[in-house]
């Protein structure tokens, strides 16, 4: 293997056994100003420092550096695979693929509670999701630019939706400017899903439409109450600082850049504005008999009439982007404020 392997470019890849080689022979060489997330991949305004995956793993202590290095790379995919996935870690799998977050295993309280201001009746009954093994998800939603490598891949012909004057989405593309870095969107339910399917057969992972419960988990990131993070100063019910919303004052009067606002505490981006995300679950006006593992609730006859959607649209006052807020549309639904993210099974 030659020395020249370690020196990445942006979006390089390697498979795991280099990957962990390159971890512990040279990721001290990196500089401090490099450990950024994302650093390497794409460049993301607003990004929150976080610590760089490490090689705490038995794979990495059998490793040390008077090992050789080809014995390292040679460690069985056994070995690796027994690796615990640390919460935080940044990954993708994929040149295109989108960049993943580890997310914890852990219970959360799920749903809302009454004197909440601008709480619905179906963010009800409040009760624990316990989610048994970590489980990485898009840090932010589904991009643009991972949407069109998907479409470049398969020949998948988008078609129109939405006919309200100024907001059509014409052959996937909303009329508002939209960079790579902005959020897909126009896909319906179906085709997001296909998305996560499409990514499945190309990585060999399992991927999938977050469940209602794991979006909520998701975008709490251990936070409690209405939001992750404060009102902005002396501005009253205002997340601006936080979040894309309706109007000019976050800065942005159409998509945002995924990132352009600061990540919560499992770092995960645009939980709380710029599109509204498809999940997997049917919608049912209560928790009523709701899963408590985190799978999605799929008990229902009229799942294709009434999809789960989370999150917030730059169309909407911030109160619809409190961590609890539920809504849903038909699974046909196509707009140019309706986009997704996806998970990953660890
Ligand atoms: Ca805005
Ligand atoms: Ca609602």
């Amino acid at each position: 293997m030659k020395a020249d392997l370690f020196h990445l470019r942006p979006g390089t890849l390697l498979d795991k056994g280099a990957a962990l080689v390159y971890k512990i022979f040279f990721a001290q060489r990196i500089s401090p100003t490099h450990r950024t997330a994302g650093a390497g991949l794409v460049g993301t305004p607003q990004r929150r420092e976080e610590p760089l995956e490490t090689a705490g793993s038995l794979a990495g202590k059998l490793c040390s550096y008077r090992l050789a290095l080809a014995l390292c790379v040679a460690l069985p995919g056994a070995a690796l695979a027994a690796t615990a996935p640390l919460p935080g870690k940044v990954f993708k799998d994929c040149k295109d693929c989108p960049e993943m977050v580890v997310l914890p295993a852990g219970t959360f309280t799920m749903g809302t509670p009454e004197d909440e201001v601008g709480r619905e009746a179906d963010e009800g009954p409040m009760h624990p999701v316990t989610f048994e093994k970590a489980f990485a998800v898009s840090r932010f939603q589904v991009l643009s630019g991972e949407w069109n490598a998907y479409i470049r891949d398969t020949g998948y012909k988008m078609p129109d939706g939405d006919t309200r004057p100024g907001r059509e989405c014409l052959a996937g593309q909303p009329r508002y400017p939209q960079g790579e870095r902005q959020p897909a969107v126009c896909m319906d339910a179906h085709e997001a899903q296909a998305f996560a399917d499409w990514l499945s057969k190309k990585t060999g992972r399992k991927y999938h439409l977050l469940s209602e419960s794991q979006r909520e988990y998701a975008v709490r990131g251990g936070s409690s109450g209405s939001f992750p993070f404060p009102f902005d100063k002396d501005k009253g019910y205002s997340i601006a600082e936080h979040a894309n919303t309706y109007g000019p004052a976050d800065g942005f009067s159409y998509t945002s850049p995924g990132g352009s606002f600061p990540a919560n505490a499992y770092g995960v981006y645009d939980g709380h504005g710029n599109v509204y995300e498809w999940t997997a679950d049917c919608y049912v006006d209560s928790y009523v008999g709701a899963p408590a593992d985190g799978s999605p609730r799929l008990d229902s006859q009229e799942c294709e009439e009434r999809r789960v959607i989370r999150g917030n649209d730059w169309t909407e006052a911030p109160v619809f982007s409190r961590s609890g807020n539920r809504n849903e549309r038909s699974a046909i639904t196509r707009g140019d404020w309706l986009g997704f993210r996806v998970a990953r099974e660890l």
